[in-house]
C-alpha cells in the first residue's frame, strides 16, 4: 500500500480546526488533527508546503519510521507547529492502520485496560452563585469530575470563565483582546469558592482548579496550601512551565497535585517534571505532542514515576483529536482523567464520530480505526476566520503570563 494523497482541511464551524486526510492507493483514508488555536494557518503551511510532499509514495504502515523521518530528518525539532504537523500525519496513519487491520486503534495499543474514560467538564460562573449552579448542572449530567473557575471580583474578564456553557471559546476576536490580572485579588478570593463548592457537593465530586499559569512558584505554593481543606483532584498550569525545575519550590509547599502539559509539544518539556516527580498528572495531548506515537512514549516514562495521564481536551482540539486521545486513554496502564468540552453541533456535524458520552465516562468507538471522519463538502461551508486568544495584562499594564 502506498500513499498517493494526502490534503489539509481548514474550516471553521464555529471555530477553526485544520486537518489532515492522508489517502492511499487502496481507497483507505485516514485522518489527523493538526489544530493550533490562533496559529491555524501555519501548521496548514507547514504540511502542505513542506511535509506532504515528503508523504507521497511512501508506505503507510511505517508509522514509526515516518514518526523519525519527519522528526529527525527536518533538522529544526520540536516546536508546536512542527509538532502538530507531525502529529496529524500519525494520527492518520494510525486510522490507516486501524482500518486495515479492521480494529479500532485501542485494540492496536494493547487493548483496554478500563471499561471508560472518565471526564470533566468546565463549570464556570461570573460569581459563586452561578458557579455552584453550573457544577450542578454537570453533576446532573453524570459528570463524576468538573473543574470549577469563577470570575475574580473587580477584575475585568477573567480568562477561562467563558460566556458559554458546555462549550469553552477563548479564542474571541479577529485580533487579540485583553484580560486584567491581579495575583493578590485571585489569591484571596478563590479559596472561598472551593469552600463553597465543597460545602455544597459533599466530598465525593472530584474538583478541579485552571490557574493558566498566572501565578509564580512561591504564589502556586501558598494557594495549593489554601486548597488542602477541599482535597482538589489538580491544582492546574500554576506557573509557565518552561523552567521544571520551579515546581521544585511548589512541592515544597503544598500537597495538593499538580497538573500541567496542554502547551507540551516534546517529551523534553516534561521529563524533569516526570522523572523528579515534581508532578501528578501530564496533560499533554495527541494533537500538539506528536500523535499517538509520541504522546505513549510521555505516558509511559509517566507511568515509571506514579504521574498519571489527564489530557486537554477543550473545544479548540478538534473531534479528531479526541478520537484519537480516547484510544491512548482506554489503553494505558496509567490513565487519570480526560478533559471534555463539548463541542458545538456544527463541528459535530463537519466531524461525524463514534464515540460518546455516558454516565460520566466517554467511550472510544468501536468501529476500524479512529472512528471519526470529515464531511470535507459540508466544512468547505465554513471559511476561515481569524481568532485570537486574549493577551493579559497586570493593573499597572504590564503584559502578564500566559
Ligand atoms: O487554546 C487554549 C485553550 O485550549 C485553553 O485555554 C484551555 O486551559 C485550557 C483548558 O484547560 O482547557
Ligand atoms: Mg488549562
Amino acid at each position: 500500500m502506498r500513499i498517493t494523497d494526502a490534503r489539509v482541511i481548514v474550516t471553521s464551524p464555529g471555530r477553526n480546526f485544520v486537518t489532515l486526510k492522508i489517502v492511499t492507493d487502496e481507497g483507505v483514508t485516514g485522518v489527523g488533527d493538526a489544530t493550533l488555536n490562533g496559529r491555524e494557518l501555519a501548521v496548514a503551511s507547514y504540511l502542505t508546503d513542506h511535509v506532504i510532499p515528503l508523504l507521497i509514495g511512501r508506505d503507510p504502515a511505517r508509522i514509526e519510521d515516518t514518526w523519525q523521518y519527519l522528526y529527525k530528518g527536518a533538522y529544526w525539532r520540536r516546536g508546536p507547529v512542527t509538532m502538530s504537523a507531525i502529529a496529524a500525519v500519525d494520527t492518520a496513519l494510525w486510522d490507516i492502520k486501524g482500518k486495515v487491520a479492521g480494529l479500532p486503534v485501542y485494540q492496536l495499543l494493547g487493548g483496554r485496560s478500563r471499561e471508560g474514560v472518565t471526564v470533566y467538564g468546565h463549570a464556570n460562573g461570573e460569581n459563586v452563585d452561578d458557579v455552584l449552579t453550573e457544577v450542578a448542572r454537570y453533576r446532573d449530567l453524570g459528570y463524576r469530575a468538573v473543574r470549577v473557575q469563577t470570575a475574580v471580583p473587580g477584575l475585568e474578564g477573567t480568562y477561562g470563565v467563558s460566556k458559554d456553557k458546555l462549550f469553552y471559546e477563548p479564542a474571541d476576536a479577529a485580533l487579540p483582546g485583553e484580560t486584567a490580572w491581579s495575583t493578590e485579588r485571585y489569591l484571596g478570593f478563590t479559596p472561598s469558592v472551593f469552600a463553597r463548592v465543597r460545602e455544597e457537593f459533599g466530598p465525593e465530586l472530584r474538583l478541579l482548579h485552571d490557574v493558566h499559569h498566572r501565578l509564580t512558584p512561591i504564589e502556586a505554593g501558598r494557594l495549593g496550601l489554601a486548597l488542602e481543606p477541599y482535597a482538589l483532584t489538580w491544582m492546574e498550569d500554576p506557573v509557565p512551565a518552561e523552567l521544571q525545575e520551579g515546581f521544585r519550590l511548589i512541592r515544597a509547599h503544598t500537597r495538593t497535585p499538580i497538573a500541567v502539559g496542554e502547551v507540551f509539544n516534546s517529551v523534553w518539556d516534561c521529563h524533569t517534571l516526570i522523572t523528579e516527580q515534581l508532578i501528578d498528572y501530564i496533560r499533554a495531548t495527541v494533537v500538539h505532542a506528536g500523535g499517538i506515537t509520541h504522546l505513549r512514549r510521555i505516558f509511559d516514562l509517566a507511568a515509571l514515576y506514579h504521574v498519571r495521564s489527564g489530557s486537554h481536551g477543550a473545544t479548540d482540539l478538534s473531534p479528531v483529536c479526541m478520537a484519537a486521545a480516547l484510544h491512548l486513554d482506554v489503553s494505558i496502564p496509567n490513565f487519570g482523567l480526560q478533559e471534555y468540552m463539548r463541542h458545538t453541533p456544527e463541528t459535530d456535524a463537519v466531524f461525524p464520530h463514534g464515540y460518546h458520552f455516558e454516565d460520566g465516562y466517554l467511550h472510544p468507538s468501536e468501529e476500524p480505526g479512529l472512528g471519526v471522519d470529515i464531511d470535507e463538502e459540508l466544512a468547505a461551508a465554513y471559511p476561515y476566520k481569524p481568532a485570537y486568544l486574549p493577551v493579559s495584562r497586570l493593573m499597572d499594564g504590564t503584559v502578564h503570563s500566559w
